[in-house]
């Protein structure tokens, strides 16, 4: 556990520097270390009459707009205590760290045999906890809803819920994308969503794009949306609870970034994340509202703190090794391969360590592709 510890320095001319060495242990470069506040004349703070009010420190919580991350909470600032309520309490860009909160929960479903397989313990060690009773191996998507209950699909429109972590699954009826071209089902979906809609892209060759979501816990799905036909087909998905929605698309000319910020009624093409990627599609949305993707099947890790607009290559996987998906456990990353590498990064992405791998739990080898695994983290 860290425990946050500041030193103060009080200089002459009514400056105060707050050195902040809470996230030394973590290494994390893009936190200044240390922030200067000007402490106000006394006459611009709030009176008990309310009559002034210091915009720059909208809260009166002694902390300026340049180190209060939220000022409009007196209780959220850099000198009050991390707890575990999935907000940044003491301002230093992590949320809820694992250290104080407990290690993550990772699950990977297999869309080859239908294996549910769950860490524990951040990714080190593995079991197989379940199996979902697909009819025919397929690509898949997985999600965790907001009431816990895992939803799984495939690309065929079988729908599947389990209410106890994977162990058991509840045929749901089938859904839309199952029939939604000419040909039959989709060539690729994905799936995220907590709060109130859960979100499926569905991908063909001859069609554009459609965003399906659904406010019954997958049960009916409407048709959100759509964005434009690209000529690649891999796709993924990545929602805010409440807030944007991102796809990320992969022609062959780059990947391309849509973004809708009305629960996926219209998007917008805000941002390409590399000139070169065509190969996986990949896209994750942390809890602090840092975007994530990869040029996958290179090995360059991009990320964007301004909703997509501007990606720029942030950290490489030691080892790629076909990085299928990334998750996030409120400020922490995993990048989970088909071929069964864990990576983590408590650095925004910056370094990426080898925890284990999924696949050494598999009674078999490792068969599946892109697109034939995804994984949440659980919350
Ligand atoms: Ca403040
Ligand atoms: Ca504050
Ligand atoms: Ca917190
Ligand atoms: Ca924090």
């Amino acid at each position: 556990m860290s425990v946050p510890l500041f030193f103060i320095y009080i200089s002459c001319q009514g400056e105060v520097l707050v050195s902040d060495t809470t996230a030394k242990d973590i290494n994390e470069p893009t936190e200044p270390s240390s922030d200067k506040i000007e402490i106000e004349p006394s006459d611009e703070s709030t009176t008990d009459s309310g009559t002034s009010i210091d915009p720059n420190d909208v809260d009166s919580d002694g902390y300026d707009l340049e180190t209060d991350c939220d000022d409009q909470n007196p209780d959220i600032h850099p000198d009050i205590e991390e707890i575990c309520d999935s907000i940044d309490n003491n301002c230093d860009g992590f949320v809820d760290p694992e250290e104080l909160c407990g290690p993550a929960t990772i699950v990977v479903l297999d869309g080859y045999d239908g294996t549910i397989y769950t860490s524990h313990d951040s990714g080190f060690n593995w079991e197989i906890t379940g199996i979902v009773p697909f009819t025919t191996p397929a690509k898949v998507a997985f999600a965790q809803k907001s009431d816990g209950s895992f939803l799984a699909t495939t690309q065929s429109g079988e729908l599947w819920a389990s209410n106890d972590g994977g162990m058991n699954w509840l045929e749901l009826p089938d859904a839309p994308w199952a029939t939604d071209t000419n040909g039959g089902n989709s060539s690729h979906i994905a799936m995220d969503g907590f709060g109130k809609y859960i979100y499926v892209t569905s991908t063909h060759s001859t069609r554009d794009g459609i965003l399906y979501r659904s406010d019954t816990g997958g049960n009916s799905w409407e048709i959100a949306g759509t964005w434009p036909f690209q000529t690649g087909m891999d796709t993924d998905v990545a929602a805010i609870p409440y807030g944007p929605v991102y796809i990320v698309h992969t022609p062959y000319q780059g990947g391309q970034v849509f973004r809708s910020d009305n629960s996926g009624e219209s998007f917008t093409l805000v941002g390409n994340y590399s000139s070169e990627s065509g190969g996986n599609a990949i896209v994750e949305v942390d809890i602090a509202g840092t975007v994530y993707t990869s040029g996958n099947p290179e090995t360059t890790f991009f990320a964007s703190d301004n909703m997509g607009i501007h990606w720029s290559p942030r950290g490489d996987w030691i080892d790629g090794r076909s990085i299928a998906s990334i998750v996030d456990y409120h400020t922490t990353l995993y990048a989970v391969s088909v071929k069964g590498v864990v990576l983590r990064s408590t650095d925004f992405g910056y370094t990426w360590q080898e925890v284990g791998n999924w696949g050494s739990a598999a009674q078999r080898d490792i068969l599946s592709a892109t697109g034939w695994i995804d994984v949440i983290g659980v919350y």
